[in-house]
């Protein structure tokens, strides 16, 4: 155990009891054609982590320590997709119709695929997930309780919706949370923000924060 500079105060961590959890970097929410633009979004904010978020998967590889890689994304028959999401607000396109990147947020078609530069490595989890929390619905909480997992540093986006969501659900099954800030990113960069100071107030009420670089030194 060794504590590294976070805030709203030092993390006590755990470098043998970690995972690093990347939330939905795929092309749909971070290349133009996808559900991201669809809803009319500037794509662009989210690329910008990319670099960041590759050292971080990096540094977890060559620590040996588990990468888990999630996907927002609907059975084709969209059997788990609620009218309740698809049918929210007025977007260019809806999530199971045909855009330039195959059809919106459905699993297998390209546009669901993580992007190139931060593909799964072989044997590395990839948890697809119908809602905005990873646990729900999935897998994810039996596979980290297998790993012996007790601590999460989580990297992806948007951070305010599927990040933010995913770590007060990690938080909430007695897992210690941190949050990468430079490799986490939203569409609105107030949001990204005030996240991230929700998340960290009241003593950490949700989790920590931290730079990658900080995590990569604490991983060596
Ligand atoms: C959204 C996500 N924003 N991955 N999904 O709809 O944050």
């Amino acid at each position: 155990m060794e504590t590294i500079a976070a805030r709203p105060f030092a993390f006590a961590f755990d470098p043998s009891r970690v995972a690093l959890i990347v939330i939905d970097m795929q092309r749909d929410f971070l290349e133009p054609g996808g559900f991201g633009a669809s809803l009319g979004n500037d794509v662009s904010r989210l690329q910008a982590i990319v670099p960041a978020t590759a050292r971080l998967i990096a540094g977890f590889r060559a620590a040996g320590r588990p990468v888990i890689h999630t996907r927002e994304c609907h059975r084709p028959d969209l059997a788990d997709c609620p009218p309740a999401k698809r049918l929210r607000g007025a977007p260019g396109l809806r999530i199971g119709d045909a855009g330039p990147m195959g059809r919106i947020l459905i699993a297998g078609e390209p546009g669901a695929e993580i992007v190139p530069e931060l593909q799964p490595a072989p044997g590395e989890s990839v948890v697809d997930k119908p809602g905005k929390g990873a646990f729900c619905a999935t897998d994810l909480g039996a596979h980290l309780e297998a790993l012996g997992i007790t601590q999460l540093v989580f990297a992806g986006v948007t951070t305010e919706v599927c990040v933010q969501t995913t770590m007060r659900e990690a938080n909430d099954r007695g897992y210690e949370c941190l949050i990468a800030e430079d490799a986490t990113e939203s569409y609105f960069a107030a949001f990204k923000h005030a996240a991230i100071d929700m998340m960290t107030a009241q003593g950490a009420i949700v989790g920590w924060a931290t730079e990658v670089a900080t995590i990569l030194a604490g991983l060596e």
